[in-house]
This record gives C-alpha cells, structure tokens and sequence, in this order.
C-alpha cells in the first residue's frame, strides 16, 4: 500500500513509501535568536512576526508525528563561545546590518548573538526536544556541513525528509539542497516555514517546483496532517 501527501508539484513522496521508519521531521533553527525579542533577527531591524507565524504550525505537526513515532530532529545554529567555527567573513557581513553595528559573536539583548550555550541560542520553549529526539548543532547554515546528521539518518534508514523552520531561503533551502543531493526525498511544509523577507519565502518555494520537482516538493502542514491520518502502510 502506499501513501502520498499532496504537494506541488508531484505527490510526495515519489514512491508513496511514506511511514514512521522510513521519515524524519527536520526542525531547523526555531531558536529565540530567528524568532524572539531581542534575538539576531529582531535586532537586525527584520519583523519577527514573519519568523514567528511558523510556530503553531510546527506544534501541530510535531504532536502528530510523535504520537505516530516518526524521528524529530531539531537543529540550532550557533557558534563555539572562543568563535572558533566562526568565519571571519560570516562576523564581518553581520555586523554590517542594523543600527549598532553589533553581530554574530557580540553581546546583544539576549546574551552573545548565535553563541552556543547563551538564551538566545536556544530552542523557543514551546518547541523544545523531547528527551531522546535528535538536537543537531551546526556551525553553518545547512545541517549537513561540518555535523552528523548524515550518520544518524543513514543509521536510522531514514529515506525521506520533511522540513519545518527558519529560514525559508536560508537554511531551511540550504539543509534541502545538501540533503536532495545525498539522495533523500524532500517535502517542505510552505505554512511551517518563513523568510525574513516574504518574497524570498515565495520564491523558495516555487524554486522547489521546477524541473519536475528539482529539490523535491512543498505542501502545507494540512496536507501532511491529512496524509498522516490515513490508514498507515505497513
Ligand atoms: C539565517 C537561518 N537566516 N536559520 N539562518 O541566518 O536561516
């Protein structure tokens, strides 16, 4: 039996081999510096509403694939405190932005901006891990480069990959690209992500839909729910 979600521009996932073992929701970087007061975002002069809009979405889609037992696997930017894994280029271009000239690295509102261990950094309250789901930290915007998340996929027999998070044409498009190119099948959920810039939002997702599909496809999280509430395949 297979099962699809429908999705633009094919029903996902290509083979409707769609379950538990099989698939993981990758929550990217719901973290209080892309979506709270204060936070990187925010102090950037970008609206945290746009950020924001994903969250109970997300929460919705997360309760539903926990209870079904699907993998979740959250990730967080940030940076080692000694700035170590922090490029000179990417401290440099954000300190280029907003009124204070302070960036990646610097004391800000919610303690030093992308810095692993400080609140801004964290997951938001209302979308943290559960004991025993996956935290990927990363260093770079996709959550491939320099971390495991291939390893434990791999060792998980995960195939396919539904995105949720921040930002649409960020990290969330930059975890899709590395991910499409080792292979996994890819659905991101248009309502359960977001740019800083609305447009970007837009144009992300529809670069998903060219080429029959050339990083996969997108859907809202109400198709997933429906999909996921169907009878199950196994
Ligand atoms: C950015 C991200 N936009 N999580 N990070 O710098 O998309």
């Amino acid at each position: 039996m297979t099962r699809f979600v429908a999705a633009s521009p094919y029903p996902w996932p290509y083979n409707g081999a769609l379950d538990a073992g099989n698939t993981a929701l990758v929550v990217i970087d719901m973290q209080v510096d892309f979506c709270g007061v204060g936070g990187y975002v925010d102090k950037m002069g970008y609206d945290i509403n746009a950020t924001r809009a994903p969250i109970e979405p997300i929460k919705k889609v997360i309760a539903a694939m926990r209870q079904a037992h699907y993998t979740i696997i959250h990730t967080r930017e940030g940076h080692r405190p000694d700035l170590s894994d922090l490029p000179a280029n990417k401290r440099w271009r954000s300190r280029q932005i907003g009124a204070d000239g302070i960036g990646i690295g610097d004391a800000g509102p919610c303690g030093r901006i992308l810095v692993r261990g400080e609140p801004g950094w964290q997951t938001l309250a209302e979308l943290a891990p559960l004991p025993g789901e996956v935290i990927i930290d990363k260093p770079g915007k996709g959550s491939f480069y320099a971390t495991d998340l291939e390893l434990v996929l791999r060792t998980r027999g995960i195939a396919n990959l539904i995105l949720a998070g921040i930002t649409t044409d960020v990290c969330v498009h930059t975890t899709l690209r590395e991910a499409n190119d080792r292979g996994f099948e890819c659905l991101v959920l248009s309502d359960c992500t977001a740019a800083t810039d609305h447009g970007n939002h837009l144009a992300a997702l529809k670069m998903i839909t060219m080429q029959g599909g050339v990083f996969g496809a997108h859907a809202t999280s109400q198709e997933l729910l429906k999909a996921l509430a169907s009878a199950d395949p196994s």
